[in-house]
């Protein structure tokens, strides 16, 4: 990534399910999309919780134990590089809710669809970093009160920091998507605000998404693979 010799300052990367997928973290294509029965999008929502809170805490606990055991791969790795090595501004927003990212040393991570490795609670309204089940409804380490639920944005709820992430697209140079099918939005919006704002678009994916048309440019392969080609 020679971004200098080519008037590259200001770079946002935005990352989906597939730069986790060598890791052995399910993308929500591959994984089939279904819990239980359920399509994800189904069990990813304030109503699933309301309707069957058990049910959805228990979707969040076999996850948050899951990737807890897996590592960062090769794309983690480069882009955490990149991350230390680059000294114009730079930003890793990520759709992601595991935190391979910054277990590769990123910094500079926004998760815009909140983490599964904290937790919030529903009276106090504060988040606090977890590692354990809360099917079995613990309490709060802050309030005490039995109402924490996990810290993800779910469908139909608003993600996180969109003024930080609208600002870095604004300022940006580069817009580089990893591993994303272009199918949530509003994430899927955010590479047409690049080019409408000026910024070369790259998309490094293991197929075509359904944003490819919107891109400069478009390479294939595994992200374990192509993002460290692209990084050195
Ligand atoms: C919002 C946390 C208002 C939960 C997630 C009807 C039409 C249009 C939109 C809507 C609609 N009805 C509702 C909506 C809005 C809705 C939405 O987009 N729904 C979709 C289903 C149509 N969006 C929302 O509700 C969002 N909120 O809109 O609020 C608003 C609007 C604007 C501004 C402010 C507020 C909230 C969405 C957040 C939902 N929560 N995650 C959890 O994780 O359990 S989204 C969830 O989906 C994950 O974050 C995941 O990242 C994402 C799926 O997307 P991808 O990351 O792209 O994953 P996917 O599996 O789809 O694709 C993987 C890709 O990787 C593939 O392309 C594959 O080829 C590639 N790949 C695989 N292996 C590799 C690889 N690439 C490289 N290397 C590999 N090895």
């Amino acid at each position: 990534m020679t971004g200098k010799s080519n008037g590259i300052r200001n770079i946002v990367i935005l990352t989906g399910a597939g730069v986790s997928a060598e890791s052995g973290i399910d993308t929500f294509r591959d994984g089939g999309g279904l819990w239980e029965q359920h399509r994800v999008e189904d069990v990813a929502t304030p109503e699933a919780f309301v309707r069957d809170p058990d049910l959805v805490l228990r979707f969040y606990d076999m996850r948050r134990e899951s990737i807890q055991t897996k590592q960062p791969n090769p794309a983690h790795e480069a882009l955490a590089r990149l991350d230390r090595e680059w000294d114009g501004e730079l930003l890793i927003v990520t759709q992601n809710i595991d935190d391979l990212h910054e277990r590769a040393g990123a910094k500079r991570v926004l998760h815009m669809h909140g983490e599964h490795l904290n937790a919030w609670c529903t009276a106090c309204d504060v988040r606090s970093r977890w590692t354990g089940t809360l099917v079995d409804r613990p309490d709060c380490p802050e309030c005490g009160e039995p109402a924490l639920r996990p810290d993800v944005v779910w469908f139909g709820e608003m993600p996180y920091q969109m003024d930080r992430i609208f600002a870095a697209i604004r300022d940006a140079d580069l817009f580089v998507s990893i591993g994303t099918s272009g199918a949530v939005y509003p994430a899927v919006g955010f590479v047409q605000n690049a080019n409408d704002l000026g910024a070369d678009t790259l998309e490094l994916n293991l197929e075509r998404s359904q944003g490819s048309h919107w891109f400069d440019e478009t390479r294939l392969g595994p992200a374990g693979q192509i993002v460290p080609e692209w990084v050195d």
